[in-house]
């Protein structure tokens, strides 16, 4: 494939991806051990070791590599972004937001522990991700750790992730056009995915103009994970349908396929795919392998 012509090893994205999240699920086990209040790390475990894709900590470690780092370095980091990944959906699944059942396959976390758990869960969680960056992180000077602390923290805060969870929620059942859900895409998904990959490279010891290379990068592909999440949400709910409608097109969520169509959508994917892989040109080629090839497994997944 084109990208392996570029290479000297060959690089094995499959092989790559099994390894590195086996590393990270190791991580995040050891990085909530269970220990007295046994409930609230029970719970915590629960939800943390669920499975998912693990997406924003693989980019963590990927940017880390592409800036030369080495992925030790932002192991915490990563398993970081995974717990206010994680607490973001169990916070999201109450009974006062999105009360769903489900998530990864499993009973949501208020089914098993109660709603106060499931509240307490993500707060734990949420406030364990800054203490591990802190305390976890091994050969990088303070100064980049401080800084990755507030760069994550921004993310998620009133003017990130939760900014986009509050304005999807005031906007429930309005007509809303492509910037509005622009904007929450952008804070609900995208933010965290950059400062996923803005705190690897932190870690990794990236210079300033390589750091705002790959935010530009990740901005591109946060977005793009959210309109692939839009298209497969119409094609996987066409196909059990067996109907030329799709789930999204029948209610009233407002999806990049409601506005645009799904072949603009599809096309508006590669635009943004291609713009982000953009920023990675001047790095050297083979130490951003993995990034390109998360990119591509984003644009190109099918769950
Ligand atoms: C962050 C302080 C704080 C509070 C949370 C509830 C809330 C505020 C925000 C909701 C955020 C939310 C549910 C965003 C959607 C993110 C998204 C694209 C989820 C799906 O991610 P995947 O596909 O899931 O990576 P897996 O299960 O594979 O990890």
């Amino acid at each position: 494939n084109n990208l392996q012509t570029h290479l000297e090893t060959p690089f094995n994205f499959d092989s790559y991806m099994l390894e590195k999240v086996n590393m990270v699920n190791e991580a995040l086990d050891a990085s909530v051990p269970l220990k007295d209040p046994i409930k609230i790390h029970e719970s915590m475990r629960y939800s943390l070791l669920a499975g998912g894709k693990r997406i924003r900590p693989m980019m963590c470690i990927a940017a880390c590599e592409i800036v030369g780092g080495n992925i030790l370095n932002a192991m915490p980091a990563a398993c970081a972004v995974e717990m206010i990944h994680t607490m973001s959906l169990v916070h999201d699944d109450l009974p006062c937001m999105d009360n769903d059942d489900f998530r990864r396959g499993k009973p949501i976390s208020h089914k098993v522990y109660g709603e106060e758990m499931a509240v307490l869960t993500g707060d734990a969680l949420l406030s364990l991700s800054f203490e591990h960056i802190a305390t976890a992180t091994k050969g990088v000077s303070k100064d980049r750790i401080v800084r990755a602390i507030g760069e994550l923290a921004r993310s998620v805060g009133s003017e990130g992730l939760v900014a986009g969870q509050v304005v999807d929620i005031l906007s429930e059942g309005a007509d809303v056009g492509l910037d509005h859900l622009e904007y929450i895409h952008i804070h609900k998904t995208a933010m965290l995915l950059e400062s996923s990959v803005v705190i690897g490279a932190i870690m990794g010891g990236g210079s300033d103009q390589q750091i705002e290379k790959l935010r530009k990068f990740a901005r591109s592909i946060g977005l793009l994970f959210q309109v692939v999440d839009d298209i497969l949400d119409v094609t996987k709910s066409t196909e059990e349908l067996g109907k030329t409608a799709g789930k999204d097109l029948l209610t009233d969520k407002t999806t990049y396929p409601k506005l645009l169509g799904i072949e603009k959508s599809r096309e508006f994917a590669e635009k943004l795919n291609k713009e982000a892989q953009e920023q990675l040109s001047g790095f050297d080629r083979r130490k951003a392998a993995p990034l390109i090839a998360l990119a591509n497994y984003n644009a190109y997944r099918q769950n």
